[in-house]
């Protein structure tokens, strides 16, 4: 290959995974690290790459191309360090072979760490207690999962987390779980909250301070939780630490399409106001009990010292060199 990579060396199935993770056809920070190193994967299988720097050139667009899909959840580009972090070879064929044992050794330790951060989460639950959920996390379910399986019967008021009503799939699942669910309107959390043992969320990025990046609205649960005096528990891989963040990066929060919020029939017969989609928020540190990872619990503002451990001082973007 002669020069830059362009958009054609990068597979087609890249480009299917792209479109559906900024669609939300993928939705879910874990679920979107996955789908995104074994799309480096099928990257790896399928490049038509003579040499290794046109591979190395092709996998990087290919980065670019997932990278640029949604800016909040940081599993997303961890995802991608870990696939590129050890890849080596000085033939196209070592190359592919070590992608695909990176991609693999990735998912396989996705999968784990969700377990045990479940065994983790569980064992906050007693039988008999009653959880408020947010939006769909698969590592909050992971806890409740653990939980039942060891025997404790659960109850939940799940928040339908308007704009696209995820908690629908939370419901769902817990249902199929034997969890007794009742499902409320977001504006009802408060309501509710003197009948909850733990509010449990999800994370999408986690920032050095421990502060909590997640959906849209855990924020005011989160404040709404501590002056009720009920503890608000966030479950969240290691994977969604920010290790931006160490040298002083914000979390970028996405912003998504007004019709999300309101069909153009509906707000043109309201006047067509400005239309605001923030798909996240920042809950601060003080108002997390805990943070759960599958390293275990810690208080959100020690987080930071796991986040040394794990990826030193700082971020690197090796998908751009
Ligand atoms: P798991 C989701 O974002 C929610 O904010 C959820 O709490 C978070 O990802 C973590 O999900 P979105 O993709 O990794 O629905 O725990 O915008 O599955």
């Amino acid at each position: 290959m002669n020069g830059a990579p362009t958009e054609d060396d990068v597979v087609e199935a890249v480009h299917v995974v792209a479109d559906d993770i900024g669609s939300m056809e993928i939705r879910g920070a874990a679920t979107i690290a996955d789908a995104a190193a074994r799309a480096l994967g099928v990257q790896a299988a399928e490049s038509e790459a003579e040499d290794p720097a046109s591979f190395r050139a092709q996998l990087r667009a290919a980065a670019r191309v997932l990278h640029d899909t949604r800016p909040t959840a940081v599993s997303l580009p961890n995802a991608l360090r870990y696939v590129f972090r050890d890849v080596e070879g000085t033939t196209v064929e070592e190359l592919r072979s070590s992608v695909r044992e990176s991609v693999a050794e990735f998912c396989d330790r996705l999968d784990t760490a969700q377990n045990d951060l479940g065994r983790v989460g569980a064992n906050r639950l007693r039988d008999g207690d009653t959880v408020m959920t947010h939006c769909h996390s698969t590592d909050v379910l992971a806890c409740v999962e653990t939980a039942v399986e060891q025997g404790k019967s659960l109850s939940a008021y799940v928040k339908e987390t308007r704009p696209r009503n995820q908690g629908h799939i939370t419901a769902d699942t817990l249902e199929d779980l034997g969890v007794d669910v009742t499902l409320i309107v977001d504006s009802a959390a408060r309501r509710y909250l003197h009948d909850v043992d733990h509010v449990l969320v999800g994370a999408d990025s986690i920032a050095a301070d421990g502060s909590v990046i997640n959906k849209i609205g855990t924020s005011g649960l989160a404040v709404n939780a501590r002056d009720r005096g009920t503890p608000i528990v966030c479950a969240a891989q290691t994977i969604k630490l920010h290790p931006g963040t160490l040298t002083g990066h914000t979390v970028d929060i996405e912003m998504r399409a007004e019709s999300e919020v309101i069909d153009p029939e509906t707000a043109s017969e309201i006047g067509d106001p400005t239309v605001l989609n923030p798909a996240f928020d920042v809950t601060p540190p003080r108002y997390v009990d805990a943070i759960i990872t599958e390293r275990g619990q810690y208080p959100p503002e020690s987080v930071v010292t796991l986040m040394r451990k794990l990826f030193g001082e700082g971020s690197d973007h090796p998908w751009e060199a």
